[in-house]
This record gives structure tokens, C-alpha cells and sequence, in this order.
């Protein structure tokens, strides 16, 4: 159901938001109507009581090429593209990491420069059997940006995060699979399918405690051993008060299969 018609679509298919670029006749490149749209869909995504699990995903056959270089011209002042990551970029990356909620990019297609980025910072990446991430920012001559320095190297390492952002051409799936930047391929017919089922079963976590999972994580990422101890006391404190934790402890005596409510 779609709920605007826009660059970028919203829709709701049972517990799993779908957020959706929707400009395929240009490869899903993004404008700065759709970077506003975006973040204000993980905002409201966040805060939707239907909502516990996000897929992020691109009709037709990319999923996003990145910034639209045809909106940059073809000679942009320079200080207009950090002007652009603070003022449109940055904030979707914000309003990604905060929001509690699983996020799984479901790359159907190639994901190229700050596209690639996106999924990068989701919790979760899918992509199809003929998708490929192309990093793209050195055949420009600029530095990843949109978190790229950030999130690929802590997920399949330093070395290799920079031979692919200088050298790299098309990382396909299987390497994609190989070094854990995707969690799994899907094929190209019916990926749209498997990606839901996958989103399911996210949302089918107890999502409460994900959300706090999610912010210790962050934590742990960059605090000492001693201030990511004390943040794991104080959650797992909160999560011991949920109502799913219960579930999973009636589950456990009953040796059943707890049923969480995100709650
Ligand atoms: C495009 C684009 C595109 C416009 C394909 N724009 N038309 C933010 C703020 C400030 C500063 C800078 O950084 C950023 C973030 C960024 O994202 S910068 C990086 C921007 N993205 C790229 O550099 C990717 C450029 N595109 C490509 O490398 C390839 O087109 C990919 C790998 C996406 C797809 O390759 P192919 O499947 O071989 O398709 P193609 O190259 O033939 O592209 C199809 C059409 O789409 C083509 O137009 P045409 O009129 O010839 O059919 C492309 O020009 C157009 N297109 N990406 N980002």
C-alpha cells in the first residue's frame, strides 16, 4: 500500500516498513527531495507503533547510484558538498543508528557511492544474486563519504575496505557473502519475497531489546571496557523489565518457543 507518491515510496507490509527510492529511470540517484523524504521516513518509522522491523530497498534494476551528479553540475563549488553531507546525508545516517528498530538493506540492484553507504549503515544487508556494491567515490577523486570510512572497515576490515575503495571495480555476491558485507544472497526472481521473509523474521525479535542491543553496540564500538560495562548493566536492567523478556523465561520452563511482542 503505497502511502505517498513520492521519489521515495513508504509502505507497510504487516510489521516490516518498506522504504523504497523510486526514481529508476535515473538509477534511484538521490536529490535533496529525496534525502529529506528519507529521513523523515526513518523518523516516522522509528516512531510507528505497526513498525518493528525497516527494509530499505530500490525499484528497478539499481537499488541507488548515489548523489545524482547531473543535480551537482558539472562545475560545483567545492565547499557545497560538505555543506551537503551536514545539511541532507548526515541526518539519514543519524536517524538510521538511532532509530531501535531492525533496518535490512535489501539491495536488489547495484548500490554505487553513497547508495552503497546507505546499506552499509543498515543492521542488516540482503542483496540478489545480480546485485554488485561499487564503492565509486575514488574514480571522482573524492574521499567515501556517508559513513563509508566508518562502517566498512569495521565489517570486513581495514585492509580490505581499502583496497576496495581505491581499486575496487564491482564486489559481487559472493564475495559480498565471502567477507560478510551482506548477510545473505537471495536470487534476482523473487528477491523481493525473500527479503520480506528475512524482515520477518527480524520483526519477529524480541525488538524492544534490539533496540537497546543497537545502542550498546554503538557504545562498545568506540567506549572503554569499563563505561561499556556500566551501559550493558544499566540495558540489561531494562531489558529484564520487558515484557518479552518474560515471555522468553515462560518459554524456557515450558521448553517451548517464547512469541515476542516488541513490548
Ligand atoms: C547516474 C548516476 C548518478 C546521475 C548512474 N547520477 N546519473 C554526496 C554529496 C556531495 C558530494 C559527493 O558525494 C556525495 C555522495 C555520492 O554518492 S558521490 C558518488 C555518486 N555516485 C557515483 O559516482 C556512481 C556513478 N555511477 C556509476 O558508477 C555507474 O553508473 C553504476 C555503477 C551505478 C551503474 O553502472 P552501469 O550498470 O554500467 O550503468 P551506467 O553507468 O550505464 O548508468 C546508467 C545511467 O544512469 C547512465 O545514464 P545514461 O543517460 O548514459 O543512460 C548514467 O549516467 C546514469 N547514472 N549513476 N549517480
Amino acid at each position: 500500500m503505497a502511502k505517498q507518491a513520492t521519489d521515495v515510496l513508504i509502505e507497510q507490509r504487516g510489521a516490516v516498513r518498506w522504504i523504497v527510492f523510486n526514481r529508476p529511470e535515473a538509477m534511484n540517484a538521490l536529490t535533496d527531495v529525496m534525502l529529506e523524504a528519507l529521513e523523515r521516513a526513518f523518523r516516522e518509522a522509528a516512531r510507528a507503533e505497526d513498525v518493528r522491523a525497516i527494509v530499505l530497498a530500490g525499484r528497478g534494476r539499481a537499488f541507488q547510484a548515489g548523489q545524482d551528479l547531473s543535480a551537482l553540475g558539472e562545475a560545483p563549488e567545492p565547499e557545497t558538498y560538505g555543506a551537503l553531507l551536514k545539511k541532507r546525508y548526515h541526518p539519514v545516517l543519524r536517524a538510521m543508528r538511532e532509530t531501535p528498530k531492525p533496518i535490512l538493506a535489501a539491495v536488489g540492484g547495484v548500490a554505487a557511492g553513497a547508495g552503497m553507504s546507505l546499506a552499509l549503515a543498515a543492521d542488516f544487508r540482503v542483496m540478489s544474486d545480480r546485485a554488485a556494491f561499487v564503492p565509486a567515490f575514488f574514480k571522482l577523486a573524492l574521499v567515501p563519504d556517508t559513513g563509508m570510512a566508518y562502517f566498512l572497515p569495521r565489517l570486513v576490515g581495514f585492509g580490505r575496505a581499502l583496497e576496495w575503495m581505491t581499486l575496487g571495480g564491482r564486489i559481487g555476491p559472493d564475495e559480498a557473502l565471502r567477507t560478510g558485507l551482506v548477510h545473505r544472497v537471495f536470487p534476482a526472481d523473487g528477491f523481493e519475497s525473500a527479503a520480506q521473509a528475512f524482515a520477518e523474521t527480524l520483526a519477529a525479535l524480541p525488538t524492544k531489546t534490539f533496540g537497546m542491543l543497537k545502542r550498546l553496540l554503538q557504545k562498545a564500538e568506540a567506549a572503554p571496557l569499563g563505561e561499556a560495562l556500566a551501559y550493558e548493566r544499566m540495558l540489561q536492567s531494562a531489558a529484564a523489565a520487558t515484557e518479552d523478556h518474560r515471555r522468553g523465561m515462560t518459554a524456557f520452563f515450558a521448553k517451548t518457543e517464547p512469541t515476542f511482542t516488541g513490548r
